[in-house]
């Protein structure tokens, strides 16, 4: 059994999942607990060669299966090396996409069988399920608007470049996850004055640390 702690982010492109992992991470750290950032597809040496195959812009070609496989190859490997070697140091670990990013992107977004991508999220990852969900939720087309300014003269990767109705399957399939599992997954509405989301998600994760029991801290 893990000791530590899995918070997860989700959300659209651009719903600022990097700035607000970077904000939550510095707030634990100065509460006193050992804190661990990782982010999905990547994370590791082996997972980062995974990324730069599956956003080319050069592997057009690539089908939604061996997508799929790729997505799963990059989070297995961040489980064994990295994830589950914190979490049962008594660490927190706050994950920028995870499990739930493949049942939006390949499920709501590419159509590929959700309850099958369930099964193999639990191959990759075994028992080692979030413990909070934070889904940032953005209007797509402001989220897609933020990531393209952000890029600045920088191409696309292979799935930024697909049309909005794509993207608005996601941002539906996070809705749906939110109703479905309440208890883990919080939907956090991203304001456009980012000190606002930064308060909310703190709330977040300060409600669910008061409902768990004391854990190690440093
Ligand atoms: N993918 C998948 O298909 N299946 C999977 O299983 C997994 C992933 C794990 C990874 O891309 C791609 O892989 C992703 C999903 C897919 N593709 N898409 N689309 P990535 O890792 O390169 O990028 P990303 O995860 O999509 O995130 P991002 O583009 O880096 O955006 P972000 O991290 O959510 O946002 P940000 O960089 O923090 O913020 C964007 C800008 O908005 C920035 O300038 C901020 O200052 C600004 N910002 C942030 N918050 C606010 C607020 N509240 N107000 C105003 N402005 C804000």
């Amino acid at each position: 059994m893990s000791k530590g702690i899995l918070v997860t982010f989700e959300g659209v492109e651009g719903s600022g999942k990097s700035t607000h992992c970077e904000r939550i991470c510095a707030y634990l750290e100065k509460k006193g607990f050992e804190v661990v950032h990782v982010h999905e597809p990547g994370g590791t040496r082996i997972g980062q060669q995974v990324r730069n195959i599956l956003l080319s812009g050069e592997n057009e070609e690539m089908v939604d299966r061996t997508e799929l496989f790729l997505f799963m190859a990059s989070r297995s490997q961040i489980v064994g090396e990295l994830i589950r070697p914190a979490l049962n140091a008594g660490k927190v670990v706050v994950c920028d996409r995870y499990i739930d990013s493949t049942v939006t992107y390949q499920g709501y977004g590419r159509g590929i069988d959700e309850k099958f991508i369930k099964v193999l999220n639990k191959f990759a990852v075994g028992e080692v399920v979030p413990d909070l969900t934070i889904v940032l939720d953005v209007e797509t087309p402001i989220g897609l608007k933020r990531a393209k300014k952000r890029l600045s003269g920088e191409k696309p990767d292979r799935i930024e470049k697909l049309k909005l109705s794509f993207h608005q399957r996601i941002r539906e399939g996070y809705l749906a996850l939110a109703r479905a599992e309440p208890g883990r997954v919080r939907i956090v509405d991203v304001d456009r004055d980012i000190k606002k989301t930064e308060r909310a998600v703190k709330k977040c994760v300060d409600r669910f640390l008061q409902k768990r029991k004391p854990m190690k801290e440093k």
